[in-house]
């Protein structure tokens, strides 16, 4: 495999502005089959500025040059130049001359329900308590792994849309789980019969998705085009556009992330491009039903409290963390929180007698402890590096976090939510990145990331932190145990 430092040779032998026209033909003579004309993706994903914001300059041209492993995507180094190559690359990183649109017509044309929906097993076909399943995402070779939580056995593994992020979402009783891909598939799949039983592409370039609270309906969030879907739940038929734009219609926004705010029975959406926040509610039929917060800048993390009354968000631009009371529908606090706070990751739990939240930091090598009543910080706790995800749960005293942002991303770091100080630091694998972690249904057990083409999922003793398996597993990202998610579980997220 060429280096990514002889992309960059290459990036730098380009022509200074390749002909369009050019690039266009190349596309569609090598690109387009599997990419799609329109580029909206086919067998291959969709190649719009939006969805390759995560593969820049010199890994776009290694990628064309020398293919993607696991992947269908060979090498065009034998029949392209380093100046085509170079060209193909500014074409795509290019918006296209008309905006794409994915409209009704174009969803439902993606829609599929599978012919067995009416007739799934009544029962699970499997072995392993239902509600005790952990899905595992397998971002290596886009797989999902079903898993005893019992046994820490698999119990299935399928191959799931290319690049799926965020969390899965399951419906209120645990028997279907949906999934959101970075390029808008949006996939529910029966835990009893192991089968996908509905699909459908609800944009071009998709953050997340959310269920409400009785399980009846699915909402979106686009950054592609920029629109909140909504989608019945049980067959994902498409139900409702919000085209997202500020009050006056003018300004258009991407949607960073949609919530289901349980207690409230409505949906809460991150703005990236509007200085609002929006609460919809799960019947909404267009943007006139939404409830609009007006905010001092967009802001795009989120962290709710327990009960949904308030909402602490910050921008990554992270100029400011603003605390809102969303039954007033305004601002009551500003905070001090140096360092970046990645709120998304941020997690409660009881701390002498008040509920306090904390934060890994994207930027600072500590978790931020902030008293929920009176907002101040309680404790900065230092760490072995900037951190991207923590976990806990009610049945242990614990919660663990990664140093996945840092030179020290082999690092595991236990914290004592009763002392708030670091009580444990391991690297599961010295040299390879650990990361995210999720505690099994009775909190007995915390598995975690080896996030590697060769990965692991590492299964610990939550209290004495020995390992007890390792699981081999395809770079495994996110991993999700049923119970603590329909349980709403504090040391998790939604
Ligand atoms: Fe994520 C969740 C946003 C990059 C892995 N990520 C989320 C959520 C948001 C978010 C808003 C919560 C949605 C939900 O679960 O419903 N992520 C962002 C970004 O803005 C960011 C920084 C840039 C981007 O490109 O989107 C980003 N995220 C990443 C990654 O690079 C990660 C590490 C690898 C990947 O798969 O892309 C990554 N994000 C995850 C995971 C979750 C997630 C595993 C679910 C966490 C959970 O336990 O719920």
């Amino acid at each position: 495999m060429r280096s990514l430092a002889f992309a960059a040779a290459l990036l730098l032998l380009a022509p200074a502005a390749p002909r369009a026209q050019d690039a266009a033909a190349l596309y569609g003579t090598h690109c387009a089959q599997c990419h799609g004309a329109d580029r909206f993706g086919g067998a291959g994903p969709a190649l719009l500025p939006e969805n390759l914001e995560r593969l820049r300059g010199p890994q776009a041209i290694e990628t064309i040059a020398n293919g993607r492993p696991a992947t269908q995507m060979g090498g065009y180094a034998d029949r392209l130049s380093g100046d085509e190559i170079a060209a193909l690359v500014a074409y795509i990183t290019t918006p296209p001359a008309t905006p794409p649109v994915w409209d009704m017509a174009a969803m439902r044309d993606t829609h599929w329900v599978s012919p067995d929906i009416d007739r799934l097993a009544a029962a699970p076909v499997h072995e392993a308590d239902p509600l005790h399943l952990v899905v595992v995402v397998e971002s290596g070779d886009h797989h999902v792994t079903i898993l005893d939580g019992d046994r820490f056995e698999p119990v299935t593994r399928f191959q799931s849309r290319f690049a799926l992020h965020g969390g899965p979402k399951f419906s209120p009783d645990g028997r279907f789980v949906t999934f959101a891909s970075r390029d808008g598939w949006i996939t529910r799949y029966d835990l009893y019969s192991l089968q996908v039983v509905a699909e459908i592409r609800a944009g071009l370039n998709t953050r997340n998705l959310a269920i409400a609270d009785d399980g009846s309906v699915v909402a979106v969030a686009n950054y592609l085009p920029r629109t909140l879907v909504l989608l019945d739940a049980a067959t994902l038929a498409p139900r409702t556009i919000i085209d997202v734009a500020d009050a006056a219609g003018e300004a258009r926004s991407r949607v960073s992330a949609v919530y289901q705010a349980a207690p409230r029975g409505s949906f809460i959406a991150a703005l990236k491009d509007v200085a609002e926040v929006w609460e919809i509610p799960i019947a909404a039929r267009g943007a006139q039903d939404v409830r609009r917060i007006r905010t001092g800048e967009p802001l795009d993390d989120f962290f709710f409290d327990p009960a949904y009354r308030t909402l602490v968000g910050s921008s990554r631009g992270g100029s400011q963390t603003v605390v809102i009371d969303l039954d007033q529908g305004q601002e009551i606090r500003r905070l001090a929180m140096p360092g970046l706070p990645h709120l998304g990751s941020g997690i409660a739990w009881n701390w002498q007698g008040r509920t306090v939240m904390a934060t890994p930091n994207l930027k600072d090598a500590a978790v931020s402890v902030i008293d929920t009543t009176t907002w101040e910080l309680v404790r900065r706790i230092p760490t072995a590096g900037a951190g991207f995800f923590l976990r806990g749960h009610e049945g242990s005293p614990y919660v663990w976090t990664d140093a996945f942002l840092s030179r020290n991303r082999d690092t595991m770091q236990i914290i004592d939510t009763r002392t708030l100080e670091v009580v444990r630091t391991i690297r599961p694998e010295p040299g390879r990145t650990a990361g995210h972690v999720e505690f099994s249904h009775d909190g007995r057990h915390a598995m975690v990331s080896i996030w590697e083409m060769d990965g692991a999922l590492l299964v610990y003793d939550a209290a004495t932190f020995q390992l007890v398996k390792r699981i081999p597993m395809v770079k495994p990202s996110g991993k999700y145990s049923v119970i603590n998610k329909i349980t709403r579980s504090s040391g998790t997220s939604h």
